[in-house]
């Protein structure tokens, strides 16, 4: 594969429809245009041609439109054929740009070129793709924002402090005697602190940001028969997991998209974690855990007559690391006095007491999407950088308050600096662009 490639995809959605867009990007798009219409192109015009075959009959007609790189979305040289839509038109308008010397564009290879010749970074370049695949307006909206370089600017901003932070500690390390005088500074810690802050925030939003984008995970745990599958049921409208007073009845993973308050939400339900000599339960417990441990919420169902035992205290043992929220069910099978007497979240699906509440809870942090300007879409690779980032600058701190060491504080502070890169794509491996263009689609 050459960068020096001129690529050719079709650009509308496969399928009938009025307009069908053959996107061109490369050195030779123009002449290859002109080929294909057998006439002279000129930029920003919009300008009606025959596309012709090979032997000058015309394939199809329809509007050119010429962009001269570096002003287009790739950077390059772009031509648009704007043709008719359709399934064997599309296809026979490729082959003959193909035959001319277009090769078939890989999945993400425009948006790509675009990063690659430094019209959008990497974030921004992400974003498009959640822009088109965005499932509610407000996801929309925060696409957008990302694509316009929200996201992007922060991000900046903070790899700017870092970077005069470095500078200045580098700089005192190169007047090894003044060192101890020059970082003596109490200035350090301060600016530390503030860096802190800024990632910190930095973070929260784009956590928001990941959410917005895929949804945040509720997983819903807990010992056999405690009314997981009806919370489910209770929270998608509609019967999606099998309910019965048999204990162990779900032992598959079972998956709704919802959206509670217009987050979108995906909740899990599944098998009861309890010992099973039964290796189809024991399969579904193995799978249960998995989804559990990935989660971003975990409701930890507890029957509220039987109550809280040990088992679940083993359960909230090994999910400390985890969001989880203790959720006592079944309140309508107690008495007034009994719920009185039960210290936590109480519902009911069969009355639907305390079920308000609980969604409330739940998008307590995120139901304000739509009305919010300042949300930006964002990924889970942009939010395990900027945990890691935080991490370094932890380091940095810690390492600086203990041994007063500016060297080993300026390694913390380049690491930091590196996984902020990351996001925006001025430091990234192959193989990582590799596996964020390629989940693109074609003509994208
Ligand atoms: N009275 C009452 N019964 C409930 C409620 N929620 C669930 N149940 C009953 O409790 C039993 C178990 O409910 P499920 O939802 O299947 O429980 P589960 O946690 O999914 O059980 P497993 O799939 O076996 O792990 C069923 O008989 C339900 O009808 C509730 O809010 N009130
Ligand atoms: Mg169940």
């Amino acid at each position: 594969m050459s960068d020096k490639d001129t690529i050719a995809a079709i650009a509308t959605p496969q399928g009938v429809g009025g307009i069908g867009i053959i996107r061109l990007s490369g050195a030779q798009a123009l002449s290859i245009a002109e080929s294909l219409t057998r006439s002279r192109l000129s930029v920003g015009k919009t300008q009606f041609r025959y596309f012709r075959d090979a032997d000058g009959q015309v394939i199809d007609h329809g509007i050119v439109l010429y962009f001269q790189g570096p002003h287009s979305f790739t950077g390059e040289d772009v031509v648009e054929l704007q043709g008719h839509g359709g399934l064997v038109l599309q296809d026979m308008l490729l082959s003959r740009v193909h035959e001319l010397g277009a090769r078939l564009a890989h999945a993400g290879e425009y948006s790509e070129r675009a990063f690659l010749n430094n019209k959008l970074d990497l974030a921004q370049a992400e974003a498009i793709a959640d822009l088109i695949e965005s499932g509610s307006q407000a996801a929309a909206r925060a696409a957008m924002r990302s694509l316009q370089g929200m996201f992007s600017d922060q991000v900046h901003n903070l790899v700017n402090g870092i970077i005069s932070l470095r500078s200045y500690v580098e700089a005192a390390l190169d007047f090894a005697e003044e060192e101890i005088d020059f970082l003596a500074d109490t200035d350090i810690q301060q600016q530390l602190t503030a860096l802190l802050e800024q990632n910190q925030q930095i973070l929260e939003q784009a956590e928001q940001g990941r959410i917005l984008n895929e949804g945040m995970t509720l997983a819903i745990a807990g010992q056999p028969n405690a009314g997981k599958s009806s919370l489910l049921n209770y929270l998608a409208g509609y019967d999606a997991a099998i309910v019965t007073d048999i204990a162990g009845t779900t032992r598959d993973v079972i998956r709704e998209h919802i959206a509670l308050k217009g987050v979108p939400v995906k909740v899990i339900d599944t098998a009861g974690l309890r010992e099973s000599s039964d290796p189809v339960e024991q399969e579904g417990v193995k799978r249960a855990w998995r989804e559990i441990e990935l989660a971003d919420v975990v409701l930890l169902l507890i029957d509220a007559e039987r109550g809280y035992s040990e088992q679940d205290a083993a359960i909230e043992q090994r999910l400390q690391q985890q969001n989880i929220q203790r959720i006592y069910t079944k309140a309508d099978l107690l008495s007034p006095a009994r719920q009185q007497s039960i210290e936590g979240q109480l519902i009911s699906t069969r009355n639907g007491q305390g079920m308000d509440q609980l969604v409330d809870r739940l998008t307590a942090n995120y139901h304000d999407y739509n009305h919010d300007q300042s949300s930006f879409i964002a990924r889970k690779r942009h939010v395990e950088g900027l945990k890691t980032a935080i991490l370094y600058l932890q380091q940095a701190a810690e390492v600086f308050a203990e041994t007063g060491s500016g060297e080993l504080m300026a390694e913390d502070l380049r690491l930091a600096q590196q996984q902020l890169n990351q996001i925006t794509g001025e430091f990234t491996s192959e193989d990582l662009l590799g596996q964020i263009f390629s989940s693109f689609c074609i003509g994208k």
